[in-house]
Order: C-alpha cells, then sequence, then structure tokens
C-alpha cells in the first residue's frame, strides 16, 4: 500500500480483520493525499424524487409505497417543473433525479422529465435514474441500452448516479433484494454509459446481512470494471439504515465499522478518484471524520430535497446544509473545501 501496490482480496480481507482502525485510516488517508491533495470536494446540488411507487419491493427500502396508499406520490411534470422553478437562481449546479421504478411511465415521459428540468435550469447538470431505473424503462421501449442512453443524453442527462447497485453478490441479492433489476443489469448501463463517455458513480449498500467476503467481491467487481472503462468519477459505501423496513431487526453497524468501510474502499479502489461520504446518510459528525478515512467529497448543498434517508432513520429529517457550513466541516477536519460541479471541474477553491 505505501508503494502504492495493488491488493488482493486476500490481502483486503488480512487488512480488515488484523488491521486497527487507525493504520486504515492512515493508509486510505494517504492515498488520498496523493490522489486529491489536501482537496475535499462538495457542490449545490437538490434532489427530485419523482415517484415513490415501485415495482420491485426491496426488503431494506423504507422508501417505496404501494399503490393507493395515502403516503405514496407520483409527481404530475407540472409539479416537477414546479420543484425546478422553485430552485432556479440559487447557483444550483446539478440536479440529481432519481425515484422508484415506476410500472407505467415510459421512456418519452422520461426524456420530456429531463428537457423540462433542463429548460427551467439551463446551467444545472442532471445527473439522473439509477442503473436499475434505466434499464427498467429502456427495455420498456424496446431499445439496446445504447440505444436508450443515447436518447437520454440527447434530452439533457449529463451523468447517471450510483444507486441500485446494493450488493452485486448474486445469492445475497436474491434475499435482499429478489425482484429487482440484477448485478449484470446494473453493470451493463454503466458499462455502455462509460463507452458513451456518460460519467457514472457507483454505491455499495453494507452494513446488514452481508459479509466481508461479498463487500470485497463488490469492490472488486467495481475495480474490474473501473480498469476496462474508466467512467467511475465516485464511489459512496452507503450505510444501511434500519428504520421503517422489513430488515429493521438487525440494527445498524457501529461509527468504527463506517470508518472502516469507507477506508477500505480508498485502499482497494486506486482507480476511482473520489470516494464520498454521503453526509445525508452518515450524518455531518461522520462524514467529518470521514475525511481522516480517506473520502474526498461530501456531497451537496441538498437544500431538504431528500426523503430516502429521512424514511430509513438518517438522524436529519430535513437534511440541508449551506456552502458556508460545509466550507467549516471540511475545515475543521483540517482540509480545502473545494466547490465542484458534477464532473468535478473545480468552482470555488478555499
Ligand atoms: O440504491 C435504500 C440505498 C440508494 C436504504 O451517485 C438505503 O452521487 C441505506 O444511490 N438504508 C439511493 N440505504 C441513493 C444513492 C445515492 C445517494 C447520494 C448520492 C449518490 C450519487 C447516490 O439508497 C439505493 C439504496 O442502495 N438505500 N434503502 C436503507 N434503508
Amino acid at each position: 500500500m505505501r508503494s502504492d501496490e495493488r491488493i488482493s482480496p486476500a490481502e483486503a480481507l488480512a487488512l480488515w480483520h488484523e488491521a486497527p482502525l487507525w493504520l486504515l485510516g492512515e493508509l486510505a488517508a494517504g492515498r488520498k493525499e496523493r490522489i486529491s491533495g489536501d482537496k475535499v470536494f462538495y457542490n449545490r446540488n437538490f434532489h427530485i424524487e419523482p415517484t415513490n411507487l415501485c415495482v420491485f419491493n426491496c426488503e431494506f427500502c423504507s422508501y417505496r409505497r404501494p399503490k393507493g396508499s395515502p403516503e405514496a406520490w407520483d409527481y404530475p411534470m407540472e409539479e416537477i417543473e414546479r420543484i425546478a422553478r422553485s430552485r432556479a437562481g440559487q447557483g444550483m449546479t446539478e440536479v440529481h433525479i432519481v425515484g422508484g421504478v415506476h410500472p407505467e411511465h415510459g421512456l418519452d415521459y422520461y426524456l420530456e422529465m429531463i428537457r423540462r428540468v433542463k429548460a427551467i435550469l439551463p446551467e444545472a447538470a442532471v445527473k439522473a435514474f439509477t442503473a436499475i431505473e434505466l434499464s427498467y424503462m429502456i427495455r420498456r421501449a424496446g431499445l439496446t441500452v445504447e440505444e436508450g442512453l443515447l436518447r437520454l443524453r440527447e434530452a439533457g442527462m449529463e451523468a447517471i448516479p450510483g444507486g441500485g447497485a446494493e450488493i452485486f453478490d448474486e445469492e445475497l441479492r436474491a434475499r435482499i433484494c429478489p425482484d429487482k433489476g440484477s448485478t449484470a443489469e446494473w453493470f451493463a448501463v454503466h458499462d455502455a454509459a462509460h463507452r458513451l463517455g456518460i460519467p457514472t458513480n457507483a454505491t455499495i449498500l453494507y452494513g446488514h446481512i452481508e459479509t466481508l467476503e461479498q463487500r470485497i467481491d463488490h469492490l472488486d467487481r467495481l475495480r474490474r470494471q473501473q480498469d476496462l472503462t474508466g467512467g467511475f468519477n465516485a464511489f459512496i459505501p452507503l450505510k444501511y439504515r434500519n428504520a421503517g423496513n422489513r430488515m429493521s431487526q438487525i440494527g445498524e453497524v457501529s461509527v468504527t465499522e463506517d470508518l472502516r468501510m469507507l477506508a477500505m474502499s480508498r485502499i482497494y479502489l486506486d482507480n476511482i478518484p473520489h470516494i464520498k461520504a454521503y453526509w445525508v446518510m452518515y450524518g455531518q459528525t461522520t462524514a467529518e471524520l470521514a475525511l481522516a478515512f480517506g473520502a474526498d467529497d461530501i456531497d451537496g448543498t441538498i437544500d431538504d430535497s431528500t426523503r430516502i434517508y429521512s424514511m430509513a432513520g438518517a438522524e436529519d429529517r430535513r437534511p440541508s446544509m449551506t456552502t458556508g457550513q460545509m466550507r467549516r466541516l471540511v475545515a475543521a477536519a483540517g482540509y480545502r473545501a473545494v466547490e465542484r460541479d458534477t464532473f468535478y471541474n473545480e468552482l470555488h477553491n478555499d
């Protein structure tokens, strides 16, 4: 590690079992500093979550509601435009659009959604739809993944978020999200996107019933994909939160486990430039600590626009940080805050 050599899955397991927390932190922070120096990135973003109806029914999901539930929503296009308009003029550089996999909406509906958002916020990049949503809408339209992505790009989709990855191990996936789009589908979308020059992110959902071997296997599949196509911008370890879903009895892992997971992600994924500590999911305190364990990105201002994590038990019911708060958080951890756009161009450097 110290001479920047790649580690094997077996070495990763040994490191996980034998290294004390401080050593993982030292190795991960060292690698982070060789890649991004003393910079930690944030952006000005907000989410649009068009619906929580979903054809899939994952065991860990706290967000989905069945059709007819008083807590279900399915925004008409006018509501999506209203949300976009309410953010205009605030310097937003990214709109993150993700929701449930709606049973009826066709590809044309999503193309129209992107066009309308882009018409209202031309300066913001649209980072939209998980690979699972994309795979479903594109297949339903009878197109190849490549054809579908090209249409979406034409409409204004410029990047793809990392959700829907969960755990790649097929056996475990069959237990926690049996009917969801497969690992192969997830990779097919990211592979095609990278080949078309559309940058994407990747995630893991950890801290439930997966084994360490399955976590390392997940990282290994991403590292191999990145060797082939190089299109992943950031990796985001997502901590399983246990409120309001069918796996609640499992509990949540400790903060030291979170820090070990972040460090291992940075150590193992030597070819993905950014490791994101998504503050909405970790909370601000753990996100600040994460910067000493290899993370170099904390995501964005959010501005109370996502419910996925508050519904799953995250402390912050109405997640929002000003750029001033983000800069102070980064400075308190001893790093330099850099405002970025979706493509990691630097917009403001402390
Ligand atoms: O795919 C669902 C996860 C993801 C729970 O790309 C849960 O920049 C924890 O992918 N506990 C969606 N996690 C969020 C996501 C994301 C978030 C921020 C930034 C980016 C990015 C991507 O949320 C889902 C799933 O893995 N999730 N339920 C839960 N109970």
